[in-house]
């Protein structure tokens, strides 16, 4: 009985122990690798959560353990520790490019049975690949590209069936290419190496330029063909250089929110096919090395992309504002971000990098947030989180944008505004309570995870020629005095968050007047007027129930008081004269009674 129970709990506890790697065990393994290293500016704080702190580091959704390590540019050099960051037995992403790593290929490696991506190129790894390599099963993307690999490339690569993406370019590989019988492989890149023979048949599928600058032949004909070394690219690299050796200032967030979140409207919301065209040069242009910029990051937890990401990685335009277009820019690892490129900015680099500075302060869960920003003499980039369910615009206007209309409720409304005013009140209360968002309307209002309104688009308007041009296209939403004054105040973001209230009660947009003409028909003003002025008229005529969105009306019965109030509210801040109109926390306060009274 006794040895009985004594085999049970020695087996019992030796389930536990090699079951129950934990959080900790992972960051030991990650201080390790780190203790091993003396090269780089990178500080992990030991007393600090790996999961929330530690850059470059990101854990599973149960934060028990580590999933992702990306360390990109950090100027790590010398060998990579063996037995460190192998020990991460649940990493699914490495990235150490752009580093200056020398010796073989880690061969601990492929004890990271869960890798799906593996990016070393950009380092200085030398020697052959282990043909062992191939038992990383779920290996999706491997890029060794720009390393200084060489002996044969190992046919057991034909092992790695999940393979979608491999790049082996500019490495030192010779021999015959081997058949690799990779039915996902959709990418690959063997280009500039010191490989012979024809490409096998397995491999015809891909275009010739992923074998160029080798001696392999055709079935038809040689390729010579070399892509120009582009000034763009070396003005480029200078600047990545420099941001190097400046140092990694900050670092961004992994946006593996878009994924992780959940929709607002399942199987209502369809995204459009997008058939946008991809922007045309997003290579920067700045050759100028002195006014050259970098790139600054805000936050310190995470930074998933680089310059080098911003301005290569597939780049989908949104739209093109007053402040210049704006890309959803998709990462490597499939995170997005939105990354405003800002023309007519009239400040200089210190107001700007200022202003930025200001902006990058406020975090709030209701305010989109500045993730980073850059400044050179071309080119003026903000990047932003991406909000996946679009804007209010679109929500309630729908079809114009990349969204299909959906039905908003009553409930939904409120959220949105609850969400959106606890934004406004943070934002006001920014660089010391003088803060103006100066740009408030339905488009620059997002859903976030939980369906909460949240606002974009913070910080543009102080460093742009004054004003965006007080078009039909966006009056509805300013303030009268702005006519006259140009400039914005918080009275005036008041006053424009009151037209979005009154947006969201009525499904009326702003922006197309010509929508009231049927209800305004009988005013003096006719369908000239705007949004505001057609809500005071009616409602000075005791109209009120008609104001209402037939939407909301239909939809929810017994919530008409809280409509009536939120249209008082909403009329407050619409108020003509600035002293008239209540201040943003009044609003928020009044709002956030609407429920709970
Ligand atoms: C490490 O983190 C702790 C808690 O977050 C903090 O109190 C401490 O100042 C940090 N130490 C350094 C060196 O940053
Ligand atoms: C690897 O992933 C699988 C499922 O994706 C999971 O069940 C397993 O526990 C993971 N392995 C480790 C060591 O975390
Ligand atoms: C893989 O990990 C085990 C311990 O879990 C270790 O004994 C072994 O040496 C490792 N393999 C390689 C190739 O590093
Ligand atoms: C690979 O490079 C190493 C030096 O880095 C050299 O010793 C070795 O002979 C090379 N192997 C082949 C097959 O070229
Ligand atoms: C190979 O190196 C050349 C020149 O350094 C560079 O232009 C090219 O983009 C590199 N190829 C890949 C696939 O990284
Ligand atoms: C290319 O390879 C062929 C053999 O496959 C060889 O005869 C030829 O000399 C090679 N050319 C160069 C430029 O290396
Ligand atoms: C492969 O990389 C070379 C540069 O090294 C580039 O010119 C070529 O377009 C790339 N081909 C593919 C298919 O990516
Ligand atoms: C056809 C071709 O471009 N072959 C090249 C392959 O790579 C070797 C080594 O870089 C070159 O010598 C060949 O000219």
């Amino acid at each position: 009985m006794h040895i009985f129970f004594f085999f049970f709990s020695l087996i019992l506890c030796f389930v536990l122990i090699s079951s129950s790697q934990t959080l900790e065990d992972d960051k030991k393994a990650l201080l390790d690798f780190l203790s091993h290293l003396t090269s780089s500016h990178l500080l992990w704080n030991q007393s600090s959560p790996v999961c929330h702190r530690w850059t470059g580091v990101t854990c599973n959704a149960n934060r028990d353990r580590v999933v992702s390590v990306r360390l990109p540019a950090v100027g790590f050099n010398g060998l990579i520790p063996p037995f460190t960051i192998s020990r991460l037995s649940s990493l699914k992403v490495l990235s150490l490019r752009k580093n200056h790593f020398t010796g073989d290929f880690p061969s601990d490696f492929i004890n990271l049975s869960n890798l799906t991506h593996l990016y070393l190129q950009h380092n200085r790894f030398s020697g052959p690949l282990p043909s062992i390599l191939s038992e990383l099963k779920n290996l999706k993307v491997l890029d060794l590209s720009n390393n200084g690999f060489n002996g044969s490339i190992p046919a057991s690569l034909s092992g790695l069936t999940s393979l979608r993406v491999l790049n082996l370019a500019n490495n030192s590989f010779s021999g015959e290419i081997p058949h690799l019988d990779l039915p996902k492989l959709s990418q690959v890149n063997l280009s500039n190496n010191k490989l012979v023979g024809t490409k096998p048949i397995s491999l015809q599928r891909f275009q010739s330029s992923a074998f160029s600058g080798n001696n392999t032949t055709d079935r038809q004909k040689k390729q010579h063909h070399k892509l120009p070394f582009g000034l763009n690219q070396v003005a480029f690299l200078l600047i990545l250089a420099a941001a190097c050796v400046l140092g990694v200032f900050g670092f961004s967030f992994i946006m593996i929110t878009c994924c992780l979140r959940k929709k607002c409207f399942p199987g209502k919301l369809r995204k459009r096919d997008s058939s946008s065209p991809p922007p045309g040069n997003w290579t920067s242009r700045d050759d100028n090395t002195e006014e050259g910029g970098k790139i600054i990051y805000f936050g310190g937890r995470n930074h998933s992309f680089d310059l080098d990401d911003l301005l290569t990685s597939s780049a989908e335009v949104l739209g093109k504002g007053a402040f210049g277009a704006t890309y959803m820019v998709t990462m490597e690892d499939m995170s997005t971000v939105v990354v405003k490129r800002l023309k007519e900015v009239v400040v200089g680099r210190r107001e700007f990098e200022m202003q930025m500075e200001i902006i990058g302060m406020i975090r709030h869960e209701n305010v989109a947030e500045l993730k980073a920003y850059y400044y050179s003499k071309d080119d003026k980039l903000a990047v932003y989180s991406y909000y996946s369910q679009g804007s209010l615009f679109e929500m309630l206007h729908g079809n114009k944008g990349r969204y299909h209309r959906v039905p908003l409720d009553w409930d939904a409304r409120l959220k949105i505004a609850t969400g959106a005013v606890r934004g406004l009140a943070k934002i006001h209360e920014g660089n010391n309570g003088k803060l103006i968002h100066g740009n408030i309307k339905s488009s620059n209002i997002f859903l976030d995870s939980q369906c909460y309104g949240c606002i974009g688009d913070l910080g543009l308007t102080a460093i742009m020629r004054s004003l965006p041009q007080t078009t039909c296209l966006t009056s509805g939403y300013h303030a009268p005095e702005i006519t006259d004054t140009r400039r914005s105040t918080q009275f005036s973001d008041v006053y424009s968050f009151g037209v979005v209230l009154l947006e969201l009660l009525t499904g009326k947009s702003p922006v197309s007047p010509a929508g009231l003409a049927p209800k305004a028909a009988t005013t003096t003003q006719g369908e000239n007027m705007d949004l505001a002025s057609w809500i005071r008229n009616v409602v000075a005529n005791e109209w009120t129930g008609e104001v209402f969105d037939m939407e909301i009306l239909s939809q929810s019965g017994g919530f008409e008081e809280e409509m009536v109030e939120m249209l008082q509210i909403g009329l407050a801040c619409v108020a003509l004269k600035q002293q008239d109109r209540p201040h943003i926390s009044q609003v928020l306060k009044l709002i956030e009674d609407i429920r709970s009274t």
